[in-house]
């Protein structure tokens, strides 16, 4: 498992949200986690196992940190557990408008095991992914707006590749879970117990007595 931050040091934030990013092998999670990180699109390696990325957003006036986390889509069978899905604020659900089983496999995979593992308050929105590659698209954007009605989540077109609606995808979940109150405790005490340990570290060479730096 790896992480970064990518606001150097300064992570003062209003609220600490964790959002995953689910679907198929190939349907560009990694992808559109590093278009929101940097600035660069390129070519992926399937991801290995879990990997999370830190984002800091200001979004309807409050610093938010994202922890987004990032799994190989094709373990999905089983080997994900519900230690993943603990704590979840925000799920992307994203599929491949190329190819139409990663559209089936959410409807018929996925939702299910999110339903499963989450609490009804968590936020979803279902995200069609690759539409710079219009000639080859197979699910219309009518057919993803359906099943999101039909999972009563927010839906959006984006692609990875040339930024389209990327950090919008984000902000509009974030929006979702900030108009939630059970979820706003949840995300603040996350930032509580934050500064308490920033304290405690702090504390610790007066508090502790021992060794000194002298
Ligand atoms: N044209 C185009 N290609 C994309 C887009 N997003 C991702 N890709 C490509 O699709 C391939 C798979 O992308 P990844 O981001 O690795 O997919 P993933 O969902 O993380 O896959 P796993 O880690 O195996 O679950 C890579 O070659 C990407 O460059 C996009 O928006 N447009
Ligand atoms: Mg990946």
């Amino acid at each position: 498992m790896a992480g970064s931050f990518s606001t150097g040091g300064n992570n003062i934030c209003d609220y600490s949200f964790k959002i995953l990013l689910i679907g198929d092998s190939g349907v560009g999670k990694s992808s559109l986690l590093l278009s929101l990180i940097s600035n660069s699109v390129r070519d992926l390696s399937p991801t290995i196992g879990v990997d999370f990325k830190i984002k800091m957003l200001t979004v309807g006036g409050k610093r938010l940190k994202l922890t987004i986390w990032d799994t190989a889509g094709q373990e999905r069978f089983g080997t994900l557990t519900s230690s993943y899905y603990r704590g979840a604020h925000g799920i992307i659900l994203v599929y491949d408008v190329t190819r139409r089983e990663t559209f089936e496999n959410l409807s018929d995979i996925w939702a299910k095991e999110v339903e499963l593992y989450t609490n009804q308050k968590c936020i979803k929105i279902l995200v069609g992914n690759k539409v710079d590659r219009d000639s080859e698209r197979v699910v219309s954007r009518e057919e993803g707006m359906a099943l999101a009605q039909e999972r009563k989540c927010s839906f959006l077109e984006c692609s990875a590749r040339n930024r389209e609606n990327v950090l919008q995808c984000f902000k509009e979940l974030t929006l979702k879970i900030l108009e939630v109150p059970s979820l706003l405790e949840n995300g603040s005490v996350v930032v509580r117990q934050q500064i308490l340990k920033e304290k405690e570290v702090y504390r610790a060479p007066h508090g502790g007595g021992g060794s000194c730096c002298s």
